[in-house]
């Protein structure tokens, strides 16, 4: 499944659109996906569609066949429509000038919420236009998505949760964000801290609960979240690792909160907003945290300016997710409200690659945060890394040091570190 390019000459004359295929495949998860293969005369790209489990309800919409064929989860008519409908419409088009091909997908669509194609659909052939358009003109595909080299810093998902898991835990992902020097120092803690991690769950709960979820991360039938994050800062002290690694959470609060009677449920309690806000406020006042993402219910505005308001003051990152879903306009609606200070970045909430560019360029020249991010659903797809150097947002979330579909991010990450040598920044 790994993206792959064929052919070692690259001519300048040869940028145009030739050819399309489009296929369905299956993710990490083993639930249908969309893979794009994008030709010129000489050249190809492939590139892969991730799909989240925790999805916003304001995402661009991912196009599912229906029926019983994969308990209705197929692709099939996503991938017509690349093969026909977008095939016919950007045949030609020049790959050096991939922002106009993903406008014309998006005129072709011509919905909000990319209903019409899919978003599968056309991100699928927007990665794969990125990707060969950065080969076609002799680029690195970080340079061709923004250039800046800045390495990200790691969020490693150590502990999973929410949705990912078939466990109690209620907050979806307990992240370790590694300092050090160099981004392979990083993974190096990253990955021993995981490790130690396994031991100290088999030896306190018994193997069965060093099973993984989604993500690579352990998922540990456990209902206190704080034992949760006493197991991780164990493996972080156990190691000598002290003050250099912090924790972030990404809570996924839409996931168990009920519209009707406006409750949170946390630890098995149904709990009210004020409620919840005082017990993040705790944790946060007790462990190293300094990232919480989605804290509240995608639509619970009053209590993300709360909380922010409240973070800004305990210095944490207040990360939108399903609020923001990689859309502009819901990112400026945040910002005026001050719902959050950070936005995560993730391609497929949109559906093009300049779309998700735009909002976290706009995101950062009002002094947000950015990270980008990978689906609970995955391919061996790496081109996020290069989006998170090209950006230079500084920060970037792959699940845990281990599985293919997670590493592959995270190896991508070495190898362009290692190219950019001394011109990596940090
Ligand atoms: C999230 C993501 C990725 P999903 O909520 O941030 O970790 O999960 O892809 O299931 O939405
Ligand atoms: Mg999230």
């Amino acid at each position: 499944m790994a993206t792959k390019i064929i052919s070692i000459r690259v001519s300048k004359k040869d940028t145009k659109i030739q050819k399309i295929k489009a296929r369905e495949i299956l993710d990490s998860r083993g639930n249908p996906t969309v893979e794009v293969d994008v030709y010129t005369k000489s050249h190809m790209a492939r590139e892969q569609v991730p799909s989240g489990a925790s999805t916003g309800i304001h995402e661009a919409l991912e196009l599912r066949d229906g029926g019983k064929r994969y308990n209705g989860q197929g692709v099939l008519k996503a991938v017509k429509h690349v093969n026909t409908k977008i095939f016919r419409k950007i045949k030609g088009m020049d790959l050096r000038k991939p922002a106009m091909i993903d406008k014309t997908m998006v005129d072709l669509d011509g919905t909000d919420n990319k209903s019409k194609l899919g978003a599968n659909a056309i991100l699928g052939v927007s990665l794969a236009c990125h990707r060969l358009s950065a080969y076609v003109q002799g680029k690195k595909l970080y340079s061709l998505l923004g250039g800046k080299n800045i390495m990200p810093t790691p969020h490693f998902n150590i502990i999973n949760g929410g949705k990912h898991a078939a466990n109690k835990i209620s907050i979806q992902e307990f992240m370790i964000a590694p300092r050090a020097k160099s981004f392979s120092e990083q993974l190096r803690m990253g990955s021993e801290i995981y490790h130690d991690l396994k031991k100290s769950i088999i030896n306190k709960y018994g193997s069965i609960n060093a099973n993984v979820g989604d993500e690579g991360g352990f998922a540990p039938n456990l209902n206190k979240t704080k034992d949760a994050l006493d197991l991780i800062m164990k493996s972080i002290e156990d190691l000598g690792h002290g003050k250099k690694v912090n924790i972030a959470m990404d809570v996924a609060a839409s996931e168990f909160y009920n519209s009707k009677t406006k409750k949170y449920t946390m630890e098995g309690k149904k709990i009210k907003s004020e409620k919840l806000l005082n017990y993040y406020d705790d944790l946060v006042k007790n462990y190293p945290i300094i990232s919480v993402e989605d804290p509240f219910d995608q639509d619970d505005y009053a209590n993300f300016s709360e909380f922010t308001k409240l973070m800004k003051k305990r210095k944490v990152q207040v990360v939108g997710d399903d609020l923001l879903v990689t859309n502009i306009n819901r990112v400026k609606m945040a910002m005026e409200k001050k719902m959050c200070n950070a936005l995560l970045l993730k391609v497929n909430q949109v559906g093009t690659v300049s779309e998700a560019i735009a909002a976290a360029k706009f995101a950062m020249r009002k002094n947000w945060k950015v990270m980008v991010s990978h689906r609970s659903g995955e391919t061996t797809s790496n081109f996020i890394s290069d989006l998170a150097v090209g950006l230079g947002c500084g920060q970037i979330k792959s699940g845990a040091p281990c599985r293919g579909e997670r590493m592959s991010k995270y190896n991508r990450l070495l190898q362009i570190e290692e190219g950019l040598g001394k011109r990596a920044k940090y």
